[in-house]
């Protein structure tokens, strides 16, 4: 069968990784009963290559799971090389290019998918009774988790009743029965609008559930792009080309041909069950469930020898992180240049755990605007606080652009020696937020409001365009000349060969 790229086929996605060294496809038996969750998690701590579980102990044979789709990578230079993959680019592609090719697909006329009769996903074709979803290796993947997680890296698939919208959103799913699974479905997220229309008709919402889809579909479907617009068409943007679909086997909706499991069925209007607890973005494992849709299964269609991928969330760097987010950046950024502020770049550093975004000004133009820090504060709280982006991350740290947000060591400096405790926080209490922020007080968590705050590590002449000080550095402190001697006889000093490429040879790049 023709290869689509590792962002268009799951499987040519899985095959590029072993090609490459970024997977290790793994003989030895593995029990989807928290061996594959503890392999997965050393792996995020090590920024090993992601594991291809061959041989699972439990689930009909040939199965198989993938663990850290997006976890990074220890290779010099190809720290976010399986991210890149997701969307088609090479692998030593950085921040600043991920950002720029995921905003660049927003503003492209979206490209729709293209109806395909058939494709992988329809190898197999299990419906009505033979629906048993515990033929999969269903992971349990912390200890603490209520349950077994089918889906950690797939998304839902819902149409609005008028049939003009088309979602697809990554969100959880819990093994509940044989043919049923249970997870949130947030009314602010996509997913819930428009469960929440089909329930103010009475009616079931048709659903179905991709995993293992194509990569750029993925991210994409873990991106918070406004109300109304269709992932499908931005996925054909960003890939260069229409995603094949294919019509459901039980309903209307159209799923990604070339994806390893399709689920198909309804979400009941009012079935709820408890779900959860499962080991959570920000890192905490708590100990409740919450009563949370059931979600029936009525047909499953897999390719031959399925790849379930799964995210074994909790601390940085997981999915949530690498893709969520990257995904949430890019269209912070987008609406932060658009509304005409002075800002440079915005980057959800990963080991903030998607609970703050670090926004870079240009200090130049700030200057030029006159603007005070609460005017600045208040327009960005603005801006990013009433959006769908802005919802999902608490924190906003401002700091200038001669910092590079991306790296957290500058940063934490930043934040360190720029933030004045008494004047440098702005709060906005009555700012409505996801829920989920550890912080929240009970009263928070409740209404949805509180813990939005914007934190600046603007220093006071950054407001008339300049910086004081230069850094005390190897890379500031030194002639050229010096830095250059240095660097040819390091070896010669009796030093090992660092192995950093320029950048780092020059020292800490702050200007
Ligand atoms: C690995 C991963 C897991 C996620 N899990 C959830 C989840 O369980 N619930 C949720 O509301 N959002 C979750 N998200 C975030 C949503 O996918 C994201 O906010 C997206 O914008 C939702 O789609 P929507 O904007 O179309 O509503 C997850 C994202 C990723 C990448
Ligand atoms: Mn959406």
């Amino acid at each position: 069968m023709a290869r689509r790229g590792s962002a268009l086929d799951f499987r040519d996605f899985v095959t590029e990784l072993l090609a490459t060294g970024d997977a290790v496809d793994i003989r030895e038996p593995v029990s989807p009963t928290l061996e594959v969750g503890a392999v997965t998690r050393r792996v995020y701590d090590t920024r090993s290559p992601a594991p291809l579980f061959g041989n699972l102990t439990e689930g009909a044979p040939g199965f198989r799971i993938l663990g850290a789709p997006a976890g990074l990578s220890g290779r010099p230079g190809q720290t976010y090389g399986r991210l890149a993959a997701h969307l088609g680019l090479p692998r030593t592609t950085g921040p600043r290019d991920l950002l720029e090719k995921l905003i660049s697909a927003m503003h492209t006329d979206p490209v729709p998918p293209r109806v395909v009769a058939t494709g992988p996903c329809k190898e197999n074709i299990v419906t009505g009774d033979d629906v048993d979803l515990e033929r999969f290796p269903v992971p349990l993947l912390h200890a603490q988790d209520g349950g077994r997680y089918f889906g950690t890296y797939g998304f839902h698939v819902v149409r609005t009743p008028d049939g003009r919208w088309t979602s697809w959103s990554v969100s959880r799913t819990m093994l509940h029965g044989r043919t049923t699974l249970v997870g949130p479905a947030m009314p602010q997220q996509h997913l819930g609008m428009i469960h929440g229309m089909w329930r103010e008709r009475g009616e079931r919402t048709p659903w179905a559930m991709v995993l293992g889809a194509p990569p750029a579909a993925l991210a994409a479907a873990g991106m918070p792009l406004p109300a109304h617009v269709n992932e499908d068409g931005y996925v054909g943007a960003l890939a260069g080309g229409p995603v094949e679909v294919v019509r459901a086997e039980t309903n209307d909706l159209y799923v990604p041909a070339r994806s390893e499991i399709v689920l198909e069925g309804y979400i009941s209007p009012d079935e709820t069950a408890p779900e959860g607890p499962m080991g959570e973005y920000h890192g905490y494992a708590f100990a409740e469930s919450k009563r949370q849709p059931v979600f029936q299964v009525e047909a499953v269609t897999h390719r031959q020898d399925p790849i379930l991928p799964v995210c074994v969330a909790g601390l940085p760097p997981e999915e949530n992180h690498t893709i969520w987010g990257t995904m949430i950046s890019a269209v912070s950024l987008d609406l932060l240049r658009s509304s005409g502020l002075p800002v440079s770049l915005a980057w959800c550093s990963y080991e903030a755990a998607t609970c703050w975004i670090v926004v870079a000004v240009d200090i130049r133009r700030l200057a030029r605007t006159r603007m005070t820090e609460r005017e600045l504060a208040d327009a960005v709280a603005e801006v990013l606080f009433g959006s769908h982006t802005g919802w999902l991350v608490p924190k906003v740290l401002l700091v200038a652009d001669d910092i590079d947000i991306t790296d957290i060591d500058q940063v934490v400096w930043a934040l360190a020696t720029r933030n004045p405790p008494a004047t440098g926080h702005y709060v906005y209490p009555e700012a409505p937020g996801i829920p989920m922020v550890p912080y929240l007080t009970t009263e928070e968590a409740r209404t949805g409001r509180g813990g939005k705050a914007v934190v600046s590590c603007l220093l006071p002449e950054q407001f008339e365009g300049v910086t004081r000080g230069v850094t005390a550095s190897f890379a500031n402190s030194f002639p050229k000349d010096v830095r250059r001697r240095v660097l040819e006889k390091w070896t010669d000093y009796g030093f090992a060969a660092t192995g950093h490429g320029p950048a780092g040879a020059e020292g800490h790049p702050i200007g």
